[in-house]
């Protein structure tokens, strides 16, 4: 059995981020990790990759080519990963020996809630490789400050959810920036246990731009509460200790710590985790990246 995570939310919500600061982590206790980057998108990479989509296609190529817009273009990708599964196969199965994998997804939701690509290349990948795999969902924690957008993400969850078919933990990502955003209407907790959104729509019926959707967002918050299955977990990627939390639900979801294959309950907060300095991350391997196109220039 192959263990590991699919990475998945918005744009921005944090997906690389998380990659790069969730290998740290694991790595720190002792799992050999291998980061998979399906996001053509992805720029500039801050982790060390195993696989990386673009030695596959390239989104820039597909845009020109195919004329098409970044959204239809990463369609086309993932269609097209979908046709060569063999590829990314052949990539995974030497890891699958004893890596414990991170899939970095890209940020266009729609690819999982209703286009069958992404999740047609899991469920054959974890037939197989014998996989098992938890989809993280990220959502930025900013959204908590909107009650629409609250809503928004609340139906992205649920909708993600019900279509991947997949052991799932919603994330409320960068808590670190909570305190940034002012107020909240409600504690973090409300916002946590999603448990009764009638509360929030007395704060929505405050908001004058909402007025006319207001039978809508009520049928659409029933709709959440009737299913009964989107909650979050919230995550400071910098903070080891929010980390190991989140790893031990993870590892309960996947069945990792029924697998006996190491100590997974070690006490996270004995080991001693280095900051995970994102931006400087970046930064780096941006500058990496552009010293070595200006090799191959010159
Ligand atoms: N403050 C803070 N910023 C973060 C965190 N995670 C990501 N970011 C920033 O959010 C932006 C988007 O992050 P990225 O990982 O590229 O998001 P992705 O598009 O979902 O892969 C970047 O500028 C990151 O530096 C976090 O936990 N806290
Ligand atoms: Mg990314």
């Amino acid at each position: 059995m192959v263990f590991g995570q699919i990475v998945i939310g918005p744009p921005g919500s944090g997906k690389t981020t998380y990659c790069n600061g969730m290998s740290q982590f694991l790595s720190l206790i002792g799992r050999k990790v291998a980061v998979v980057n399906l996001d053509p998108a992805n720029d500039a990479l801050p982790y060390e990759c195993a696989v990386n989509i673009e030695e596959l296609i390239k989104l820039e190529v597909v845009m020109s080519e195919c004329s098409l817009g970044p959204n239809g273009g990463l369609l086309h990708c993932m269609e097209y990963l979908e046709k060569n599964i063999d590829w990314l196969e052949a990539k995974l199965k030497p890891l699958s020996k004893d890596h414990y994998f991170l899939f970095d997804f890209p940020g266009q939701v729609e690819l999982f809630f209703n286009h069958d690509s992404t999740k047609n290349v899991l469920t054959k990948l974890t037939k197989s490789l014998n996989l098992r795999l938890t989809a993280v969902q990220l959502i930025d924690s900013v959204l908590c400050t909107d009650p629409g957008n609250y809503v928004s993400a609340l139906l992205l969850s649920l909708s993600t959810m019900l279509h991947m078919e997949l052991p799932h933990i919603n994330v409320l990502s960068k808590t670190d920036l909570i305190g940034n955003y002012g107020k909240l209407a409600f504690g973090l907790d409300f916002y946590t246990d999603v448990q009764d959104l009638s509360y929030l729509q007395n704060y929505l019926n405050q908001d004058p731009r909402s007025v006319k959707y207001r039978k809508l967002t009520s049928e659409l918050c029933s709709v959440v509460e009737d299913y009964g299955l989107v909650s979050f977990t919230t995550l400071d990627i910098q903070d080891k200790e929010s980390v190991g939390e989140l790893v031990k639900l993870i590892d309960k979801s996947n069945g990792y710590i029924f697998a006996g294959i190491d100590a997974s309950v070690v006490e996270y907060s004995k080991i001693s985790v280095r900051q995970t300095d994102w931006e400087y991350n970046r930064v780096a391997a941006v500058q990496e990246k552009y010293m070595k196109d200006e090799d191959t220039e010159d």
